[in-house]
C-alpha cells in the first residue's frame, strides 16, 4: 500500500459488446450478446441493456435466449476488439512508461512512475476523467471506467464501484472503512470455493475476517493463503504495478462446435495451431523446449501430452512434427470424440539470435488473455452473426443471420445512422467477406479466439 494513491486501473465497460454498439448503429442502446452462437456455446459477455434481464459472462447462450430472447446474438470479431485494446493501451502509455495489461480491456498504471507529483483527489479526479474521455475519443465511443487508490487492489475495487462509465478515486488512509462491510467475495484470491470455506467458519464479511483467528482460518485455508488474506482484511497490499510481464507459455486451442471424430481433421489443426503458436514464439524472440498436445473428451477430460527436446526449438516445422507425433500416440481418445485440442510451448530460453528481435519492443505489450468463453469459430463455416460483410451496390453492412441459401444483412456502418436490412443469396457474386484491419504492428492473423499467454 502506497502513501499516496498513485495506482490506476482501467477496465472498458461490456466492452465485446460495446464495440458490437459502435460499429452497429441499429443495436445501441440495444440487448446485444456476444459469444458462442452454437448449441453448446457460451456467453463471453453483452451490453448492459441484456444484464437487466439477467444475462451474463459464461452462461451458456441457450440460457440467455431464455431470459433474452430479443437481444441481438452475435459470434464477436476478435480483430475488432484487438484494435480497440490496443488503442486503449497506447492512451495508458502516454500517462506512465509502468503500464500492467490484464487481459484485452483491462489494466493497472503506475502514476507515480508516470511522473504525477499532485496526488491530491480533485487532481487525480481530474486526471481519471481525461483518461476517460481521450479514451472514447481514440474508440470511437468505448466507455470506461476508472479507479484510482494506493494499491491494485483498492483500485480495482473502485473502477469496479465506478462501473460503468465512472471515475472513483480512493482517498490514502480511507481504505480499511471503505472495505469494512463488504463480503468477503471482494477480496483478490476470494473465489466461490474459499467463500465457502470461510462461510462455514461463519466469516462472511471483511469484518468477521478481520475478527477470525490465525489458528481457524490457517487450518481451513493454509498458512500462507491465510497470511495474504489477513493483510487484505486490512487493505494491505503491496503488489507492483509491472510491464514486463514474463511469458511462461504460448498456446492456443479451440472448443469445436461439436465433437471431432476424424484424425485427418484433428491433424489439419494441430498442424495449424504449431504453426501459429511458432509464430508467437518468434515473436517474443524465445525458443521452447516443451511441446504440448491437449485434447479434451466430450466427458470434458483434459488429455495434456508434453515432450521435451534436447535443444530449444522456435520453427515451426519442429513444433508441428511433435504436436503431430503427440496427436499418433493419442488416437484412441478419437474413438470417444475429441471436444477441444490445442498446442503450447513452454521451457523458454532465449539464445544468441535475440538481435533479431527487440525483446523490450516485442515483449512489452503482450497481454495475458485468457478467453475461455471466447467465439467459436473455427471449422464451423460460412457467414456467422455480426460479420462484416460488402455488398458491391449496397455498401459495408453486417449479418444479421444465414440459413437455407440466404443471408440477412444489415447495411450500416458506425459511421451511418441505423441501415436497411436485405436478405440476399448466400453466393450472391457481389457479397463479401470485409477483409480483417488488423492493429499496428500486429501481423498475426490467425490468433482469434482462444490463444493465451500465460504469466510466470
Ligand atoms: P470484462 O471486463 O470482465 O467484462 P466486460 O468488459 O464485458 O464488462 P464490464 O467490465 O463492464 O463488467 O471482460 C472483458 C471482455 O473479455 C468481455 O467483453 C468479453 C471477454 N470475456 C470472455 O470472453 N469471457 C468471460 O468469461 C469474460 C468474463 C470476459
Ligand atoms: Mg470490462
Amino acid at each position: 500500500m502506497r502513501v499516496e494513491s498513485s495506482i490506476m486501473h482501467l477496465d472498458l465497460d461490456a466492452f465485446f459488446a460495446s464495440v458490437e454498439q459502435r460499429d452497429k448503429p441499429s443495436l445501441r442502446g440495444k440487448p446485444v450478446v456476444v459469444g458462442g452462437v452454437g448449441p453448446r456455446g457460451v456467453v463471453s459477455t453483452c451490453s448492459y441493456e441484456a444484464r437487466r434481464f439477467g444475462v451474463r459472462s459464461a452462461m451458456p447462450t441457450h440460457e440467455a435466449r431464455v431470459l433474452c430472447p430479443h437481444a441481438a446474438y452475435l459470434s464477436g470479431r476478435f480483430n475488432a476488439y484487438r484494435i480497440a485494446s490496443r488503442q486503449v493501451m497506447d492512451v495508458l502509455n502516454t500517462i506512465s512508461p509502468v503500464v500492467e495489461p490484464l487481459s484485452l480491456d483491462e489494466a493497472f498504471v503506475d502514476l507515480e512512475a508516470g511522473g504525477v507529483v499532485d496526488f491530491c483527489s480533485e487532481a487525480l479526479t481530474t486526471l481519471g476523467s481525461q483518461v476517460r474521455k481521450k479514451v472514447t475519443e481514440v474508440t470511437g465511443g468505448l466507455t470506461a471506467s476508472v479507479g484510482i487508490a494506493s494499491s491494485k487492489f483498492m483500485a480495482k475495487l473502485a473502477s469496479e464501484e465506478g462501473k460503468p462509465d465512472g471515475l472513483v478515486v480512493i482517498s490514502p488512509g480511507a481504505e480499511a472503512d471503505h472495505i469494512r462491510f463488504m463480503n468477503v467475495r471482494a477480496l483478490p484470491g476470494v473465489g466461490p470455493a474459499t467463500q465457502e470455506r470461510l462461510a462455514k467458519l461463519g466469516v462472511h464479511t471483511v469484518e468477521d475476517l478481520r475478527h477470525a483467528t490465525d489458528k481457524e482460518l490457517s487450518r481451513e485455508l493454509g498458512s500462507a493463503h491465510t497470511k495474504w488474506l489477513m493483510g487484505l482484511a486490512y487493505a494491505h497490499d503491496d503488489r507492483t504495478v509491472s510491464s514486463s510481464r514474463e511469458v511462461k507459455s504460448i498456446s492456443t486451442e479451440d472448443t469445436f462446435d461439436t465433437d471431432l471424430f476424424d484424425i485427418e481433421q484433428l491433424r489439419l489443426i494441430v498442424a495449424r495451431d504449431g504453426v501459429l503458436v511458432a509464430k508467437r514464439l518468434r515473436k517474443a524472440g524465445f525458443f521452447a523446449r516443451t511441446i504440448t498436445l491437449k485434447l479434451k473428451t466430450p466427458d470434458y477430460v483434459t488429455h495434456s501430452r508434453s515432450r521435451t527436446l534436447v535443444g530449444a526449438a522456435d520453427s515451426h516445422e519442429t513444433i508441428v512434427h511433435v504436436g503431430l507425433a503427440l496427436l499418433e500416440e493419442q488416437k484412441h481418445l478419437l474413438v470417444a470424440g475429441i471436444r477441444l485440442a490445442g498446442v503450447g510451448v513452454s521451457g523458454f530460453t532465449t539464445q544468441a539470435q535475440d538481435t533479431l528481435f527487440d525483446m523490450s519492443a516485442t515483449h512489452k505489450d503482450e497481454v495475458e488473455i485468457e478467453w475461455p468463453n471466447a467465439p467459436v469459430r473455427y471449422l464451423a463455416g460460412g457467414y456467422h452473426p455480426g460479420d462484416d460483410v460488402t455488398h458491391d451496390e449496397y455498401g459495408p453492412g453486417w449479418v444479421w443471420g444465414s440459413g437455407l441459401g440466404l443471408v440477412t444483412i444489415r447495411f450500416e456502418t458506425a459511421h451511418t445512422g441505423p441501415g436497411p436490412i436485405k436478405t440476399l443469396a448466400l453466393d450472391d457474386p457481389a457479397l463479401h467477406a470485409t477483409p480483417v484491419q488488423l492493429p499496428v504492428d500486429d501481423d498475426d492473423t490467425q490468433s482469434g479466439p482462444g490463444w493465451s499467454l500465460q504469466p510466470l
